[in-house]
């Protein structure tokens, strides 16, 4: 008798073991954690999201096709120093390379995509902001906007990238240049760009203007509102 009960201890043992780590699976994946920020920061994933190997395609339906010696990008507003660039102006600008995480707000997340192109501060540091300017819009070849505040311009891997994984972009992602915006959801990083406003007032963009947040803060899950 002391056998058997012995035997069940140690089956339920097993299941709570396995259950232990199930839930361990489910929590290293990042998924179902609330609360402690750090902890969520530490495992890279946002809440409420999941990985996803292959790069999803997502538009309004309209996939404009802008090629290079047609392209042109407009950087005016509220700046001393207003430019238009060719592509090959863009191109001459000091170049980066960088690696960041794409979290969309339809919960797939990508990670380590690597990114050429032109950093947000430098042309920040070129345009020259006016001191009333606190926000930057993004206008785009298929009348997609979008608005950042001025600050995430200048943010360390905020950049507009020619270059995906050391290739041209796609025309279904946004050639030939588009922002990336690694630290807002990625309806922020504007694909087929063709200007780049700053200004004093905010103007909230496409989806901005049906129900999306203002900002996308993926920790904060600043999805909807
Ligand atoms: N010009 C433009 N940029 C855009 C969009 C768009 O419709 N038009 N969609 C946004 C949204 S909602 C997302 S999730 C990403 C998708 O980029 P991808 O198709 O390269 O994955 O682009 C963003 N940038
Ligand atoms: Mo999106």
């Amino acid at each position: 008798m002391a056998n058997e009960d012995d035997r069940e201890i140690d089956f339920i043992g097993q299941i709570k073991e396995k259950l232990i780590q199930s839930k361990q699976k489910t929590a290293d994946a990042g998924k179902h954690i609330t609360g402690n920020p750090d902890a969520l920061r530490e495992r890279r994933l946002p809440p409420g999201q999941h990985l996803v190997e292959k790069w999803p395609v997502l538009d309004l339906g309209i996939k404009p096709e802008v090629p290079k010696t047609a392209w042109e990008l407009v950087i005016d507003g509220a700046v001393e120093n207003p430019l238009v660039w060719d592509f090959q102006t863009f191109l001459d600008q000091p170049q980066v390379s960088q690696i960041s995480d794409i979290h969309c707000v339809t919960t797939w997340s990508r990670y380590d995509n690597q990114w050429d192109g032109v950093s947000g501060a430098h042309i920040v540091a070129l345009a020259r902001p006016l001191p009333e300017a606190r926000h930057v819009i993004f206008h785009s070849y298929d009348g997609y906007t979008t608005n950042i505040k001025l600050d995430v311009m200048s943010e360390p891997n905020m950049l507009f990238a020619h270059s995906w994984e050391g290739k041209p972009l796609t025309r279904e992602h946004g050639a030939p240049v588009r922002a990336i915006v690694p630290s807002w959801y990625f309806w922020k990083s504007a694909k087929w760009i063709k200007r780049i406003e700053f200004s004093a007032t905010d103007k909230p963009g496409f989806w901005e203007e049906r129900g999306y947040h203002n900002e996308a803060d993926p920790w904060a899950e600043q999805r909807y509102w």
